[in-house]
């Protein structure tokens, strides 16, 4: 076995459609156990340290408004192989490409939007789910 612990987010979007129980219900079938849960006003701040790669890309600054638009809920999941597992509950990026039984393929049917708003985060390696975890639950 090999337990890990992710950093998940339910975006603005997420939260704004009331789908936060059932996204996280999605998590708790899949056999992952929810460790912490809260939801958070992100400040500039902490969302500039989270999203650190993307820093110069040309959807970074759009992407830190969208997550400044609203409450966003913030997990910790554990369990074995949760890194990944979690990225294919959710899906690929771009909820207008995302396949049918993901979180972003099932939910993220508003094509008009931006890539932005795809409901979730989750952390895509062991290296980033601790430092986004550090970040989060400082
Ligand atoms: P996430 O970090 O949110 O779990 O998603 P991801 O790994 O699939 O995507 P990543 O490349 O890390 O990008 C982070 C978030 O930036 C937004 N994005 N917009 N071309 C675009 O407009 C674009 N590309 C990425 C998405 O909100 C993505 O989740
Ligand atoms: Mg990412």
């Amino acid at each position: 076995m090999s337990i890990e612990r992710t950093l998940v987010l339910i975006k603005p979007d997420g939260v704004a459609r009331n789908l936060s129980g059932n996204i996280i219900a999605r998590i708790e079938a899949k056999g992952y156990t929810l460790a912490e849960l809260k939801k958070v006003n992100a400040s500039r701040g902490l969302l500039e340290q989270h999203y650190e790669e993307h820093v110069g890309k040309p959807f970074y600054e759009p992407l830190v408004e969208f997550m400044l638009s609203g409450p966003v809920i913030v997990a910790i999941f554990e369990g074995h192989r949760v890194i990944e597992g979690f990225r294919s509950l959710a899906g690929t990026t771009d909820p207008s490409t995302a396949a049918p039984g993901t979180i972003r393929g099932d939910f993220g049917r508003d094509w008009g939007l931006k890539v932005q708003q795809n409901l979730v985060h989750g952390s895509d390696s062991v290296e980033s789910a601790e430092r986004e975890i550090g970040i989060w639950f400082a």
